[in-house]
């Protein structure tokens, strides 16, 4: 079996998805997503340059081999643009093996482990009435689990994660009015003195069988991190998020010493290597990586294996920086997982994307219900994708208001 052509697209409804679709000598073609958020040209041309030509006369079966060959012919390791572009290409010849076994993917992993996966959708309020009516369109739409963030009072710009305006289906994280980011100011002594009471107030309203998650987006500094950890500890969230850059792996040590907060962290991690320590030194409840970001489900899998050895569950990245693709490899990978934690599952389900991206995947009461169709369940409307091109976007980013360039 060969692979004969390998085709890159880059476009969709409000996104930049970057969709790769491996063809082969038998009629079987496989998909995989290298969407990058706000760097969506670089993954495509990364593919076109170099990948597709590497890939054509490659036996599709040899998923390992064609990994290794990518990870270590590129010499110089790791990073998310690289990662990013192997995994598009991990996912399609995956999707590939499992269409050529009539199987659905999991099944190759080791079958179900449960029927369905529990998701969290993002409710988000430019101020905390804003966010309760936010909450309550998703608890009475079925959702066990809300992340929730909302505007600060006093801070002098929206932050991140909050949404201006009403409406249950913001894209509030890229702006497509260019690629010069928007700027945004935060302040954490306001944030510190305010959210902990704002997520009381949560609880209070909710009661106690929501699961409540919050991300602090690596806004504070390891002993402000602590200081947070511990004064929510009563709201019991399902987890916090975030709350350092995880660059710096050693900080969180502090945060343990002096909170049970669950921690989930890893959705800018790109390798085992940005994880290994965190899992092993058990310094955190939950790994955050993306399949698409983290090179594959070849290399996915080896996190969520070590992962599992130190009670560290899944809680897969899936905000709209990846394709409907990647969430249908996560959702094979999370019905398996002995250690599956949470899926994060912003809703695409828009007509035009079920449309550029057709399955048999569905939600329903804040489980995601995984597609027996072989493969990966998903499939990609090529005449409906030239609809769509590169629109040029971006992240914000954030200073403090004396002009020092903070973390986004
Ligand atoms: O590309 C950046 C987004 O994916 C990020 O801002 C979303 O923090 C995020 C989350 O938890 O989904
Ligand atoms: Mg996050």
């Amino acid at each position: 079996m060969k692979i004969t052509s390998a085709k890159v697209f880059v476009g969709g409804p409000g996104k930049n998805y970057v969709t790769l679709k491996i063809e082969t000598d038998q009629g079987i073609h496989g998909l995989g997503d290298a969407t990058i958020n706000g760097r969506e040209t670089l993954t495509a041309a990364y593919l076109q340059d170099y990948t597709v030509p590497n890939l054509i006369g490659k036996d599709p079966r040899n998923s390992e081999d064609i990994w290794q060959f990518f990870y270590r012919g590129a010499y110089f390791r790791r990073g998310p643009l690289a990662m990013t572009v192997f995994a598009a290409v991990d996912m399609a010849l995956w999707d590939i093996k499992a269409k050529i076994a009539g199987l659905p993917l999991y099944q190759l992993f080791g079958g179900k482990s449960r029927e369905g996966a529990l998701v969290y959708a993002h409710a988000t309020g430019s101020d905390l009435e804003d966010l309760m009516d936010s909450i309550s369109y998703y608890v009475e739409q079925g959702y066990k689990a809300v992340r929730v963030q909302c505007g600060v009072p006093g801070m002098p710009s929206a932050s991140y994660g909050v949404s201006e305006g009403k409406g249950q289906n913001r894209n509030y994280i890229t702006d497509f009015s260019g690629i010069i980011p928007k700027e945004e100011i935060w302040d954490t002594d306001l944030y510190m003195r305010y959210m902990p009471g704002a997520l009381a107030e949560i609880r209070d309203r909710f009661g106690p069988d929501l699961k409540i998650l919050h991300d602090v987006h690596h806004r504070l500094l390891p002993r402000e991190a602590a200081e947070f950890a511990k004064a929510v500890e009563p709201v019991r969230l399902y987890w916090l998020e975030d709350p350092t850059p995880a660059d710096d792996q050693d900080a969180l040590r502090l945060l343990r010493q002096h909170s049970t907060v669950p921690i989930a962290i890893g959705e800018v991690f790109n390798s085992i290597w940005d994880c290994n320590k965190l899992i092993e030194n058990e310094l955190i409840d939950f790994i955050r990586v993306a399949v698409s970001h983290v090179g594959g489900i070849t290399h996915a899998r080896r996190i969520v294996d070590l992962a599992a050895m130190h009670h560290v569950r899944t809680g897969f990245h899936g905000a709209p920086s990846h394709s409907p693709i990647c969430m249908a490899a996560q959702a094979h990978l999370n019905v398996w997982a002995p250690n599956f934690g949470i899926q994060e599952y912003l809703v695409l389900g828009t007509p035009e994307c079920d449309a550029l991206f057709p399955s048999e995947h569905y939600l329903k009461d804040g489980l995601f219900h995984v597609s027996d169709a072989p493969g990966l369940g998903i499939d990609f409307d090529e005449k409906e994708a030239a609809r769509y091109s590169y629109k040029p976007g971006s992240l914000p980013v954030a200073r403090l208001e004396d002009g020092t360039l903070w973390n986004y």
